[in-house]
């Protein structure tokens, strides 16, 4: 059975007409308990209220500018018998939001200028609280409002704001201290000039205020990224700034379009959007990088044609995609190449044996790569962490043997997949990759010929080449790149004899596989090749 719910505005201390300056939520919107629905802004704290049920967004009852205080109503929510939350009274459901304590936080300071301490304020019924961020640094100049700190216990979030303007002249928390009512958070020289603030609490500014039967909505707090680097200044609600922690987005390069220069949420969104479309840089001033992103500079925007005659040709959508693709391999994973030779003297000798022994009986032509296939995936099967992936914290591995490889066509890179590479003979394994090179160069390849592969081989032997450094190709964790083989003097203990030497190019990433580990991938590898006898073992 649906029913409508009220949100209201719950206890917000001792504000009364406090004007809305951000709205969440439309209707239409389905919406969790919890989901923000509104930030209130006063003189003196930016708070989020969250919602206390789960539902279809039916009524909203104010506007942003709309002048609120405790008990107006908010939104009116349909709950959708099981999917909603036990919907209590909504003003009763919100954690009652930290009333402002009465006393004063911070000691006025004397005339003409004094050390002020500011201090955490009355936060209501929590001890304890972990300090999630910190926006201010020794050496700042702030003002009345700013925000010192963000503090985040499993029921609320909530902004400590400066009592006093001046300089900082010591910080006495951290990322991670655990603070309560009277902590001091940081000392302020006021100046002469600069007004200290009226002798009155700060009420801190509580964001996502859960239900008191909801589980914790804290996150760890040593787990979150800053979204801002200490010191910052950025203007931005407690929901938008946990908002771009979640997206790991340094809000001092977002452009803020609201009221007062604060970044509202669209603000990041457009940002989010504009990196990832490549339209926006991160742009950063020299030797200010935070550490957290990339911080490239913007694509270098040339006018080619002042120097000669250009023709412009978009790129084709295998080029597009596999781009993306390698861009994200390339700067995520920390890898290695190593290089090994393999002795395939007596490999190819026998594969153009058998290859003439074919050819009166019309099989399918024995490649290298079939050879290379067979000899990867006993390599893979002697050394598990080659066929894994990493998730998180957790390495995937893989009781199956599918090998991908590299297949050049008009269009671009593509890499079919050989599916169950140990079960198959050499023979089989030539067969069903060259048909899938052929439908590659067709084009005529479907996702599921793509997609599932442990391993990637990428053999530029066809072309030539000695040796080069191929791309992991995530979620894999290493790529084996081949060249042409060519005759080399091989010194056998007693003279130098001619052997047919095919080069290796290793890459792995080394968050799972070491440099010991992949020299003794190659050097197998190189053996099997060697003597292909060892296969059968
Ligand atoms: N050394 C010397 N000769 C080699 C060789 C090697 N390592 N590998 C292949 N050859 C020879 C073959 O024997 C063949 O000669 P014959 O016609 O006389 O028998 C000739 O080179 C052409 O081989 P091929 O490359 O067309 O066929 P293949 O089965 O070896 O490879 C495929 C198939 C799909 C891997 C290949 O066509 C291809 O697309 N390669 C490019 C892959 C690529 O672009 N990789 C780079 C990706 S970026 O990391």
């Amino acid at each position: 059975m649906s029913q409508i719910i009220e949100v209201t505005v719950p206890d917000i201390g001792d504000f009364e007409s406090v004007p809305v300056i951000e709205l969440f939520v439309k209707v239409g919107d389905t919406i969790k308990v919890d989901d923000a629905i509104v930030t209130l802004e006063s003189d003196k704290a930016t708070m989020d209220v969250p919602s206390t049920v789960e539902g279809v967004v039916k009524e909203v009852l104010v506007s942003l500018g709309s002048k609120v205080g405790e008990g107006a109503l908010l939104i009116k929510v349909e709950t959708g018998g099981a999917a909603a939350a036990a919907p209590a009274p909504a003003a009763q459901a919100a954690a009652p939001a930290p009333a402002p304590a009465a006393a004063p936080v911070a000691a006025a300071p004397a005339a003409g200028g004094g050390v002020v301490e500011v201090k955490v304020p009355d936060i209501g019924d929590f001890a304890e609280v972990p300090v999630i961020e910190l926006y201010v640094k020794v050496g700042d100049s702030i003002k009345v409002d700013d925000a010192i700190a963000t503090l985040e216990s499993d029921k609320a979030t909530m902004d400590v704001p400066s009592t006093v303007a001046g300089t900082v002249k010591e910080v006495l928390v951290s990322l991670g201290a655990k603070v309560g009512e009277g902590t001091v958070l940081i000392k302020v020289e006021t100046g002469a000039s600069a007004p200290a603030a009226a002798p009155q609490a700060a009420a801190p500014a509580p964001v996502a205020a859960a239900a008191p039967s909801a589980a914790p909505v804290a996150a760890a707090p040593a787990a979150l990224a800053p979204a801002l680097a200490v010191g910052s200044k950025v203007h931005a609600s407690p929901s938008v700034r946990a908002y771009a922690r979640e997206l790991g987005v340094d809000l001092n390069k977002v452009p803020a379009t609201g009221p007062k220069n604060r970044i509202v949420k669209e603000d990041l969104t457009k940002y989010v959007k504009g990196v990832l479309s490549g339209a926006t840089a991160a742009p950063v001033a020299a030797g200010a990088s935070l550490g957290g992103g990339l911080d490239l500079l913007p694509w270098p925007k040339v006018d080619f044609s002042k120097f000669g005659e250009i023709e412009v040709k978009p790129l084709s959508r295998i080029k597009k995609i596999s781009g993306q693709n390698l861009s994200r391999n390339w700067v995520m994973i920390p890898a290695v190449t190593y290089h090994e030779d393999a002795d395939i003297t007596d490999i190819e000798a026998f594969r153009v044996l058998l290859n003439k022994e074919n050819e009166k009986g019309g099989g399918a032509k024995l490649t290298m790569l079939a050879f290379l296939m067979k000899a990867c995936v006993k390599g893979l099967q002697k050394f598990p962490e080659f066929n894994s992936s990493l998730d998180g914290d957790n390495l995937v591995l893989k009781k199956y043997f599918n090998i991908g490889f590299a297949a050049d066509t008009p269009n671009g890179l593509v890499v079919p997949v050989v599916k169950n590479v140990d079960k198959k003979s050499v023979f089989e394994l030539a067969q069903e990759s060259g048909d899938l090179a052929k439908q590659a160069r067709d084009g005529k390849l479907k996702p599921a010929d793509m997609s599932g592969a442990c391993f990637t081989i990428s053999s530029l032997g066809g072309i030539g080449g000695t040796y080069f450094a191929p791309i992991v190709n995530a979620p894999e964790v290493a790529i084996l790149g081949v060249n042409k083989s060519a005759m080399k003097p091989v010194w056998d203990g007693k003279a130098f004899v001619p052997r047919l030497v095919l080069p290796l190019s290793l890459t792995a990433d080394h968050r799972v596989i070491d440099g010991a580990l992949a020299t003794r991938f190659n050097v197998y590898i190189a053996q099997l090749l060697a003597d292909f006898r060892r296969v059968a073992l």
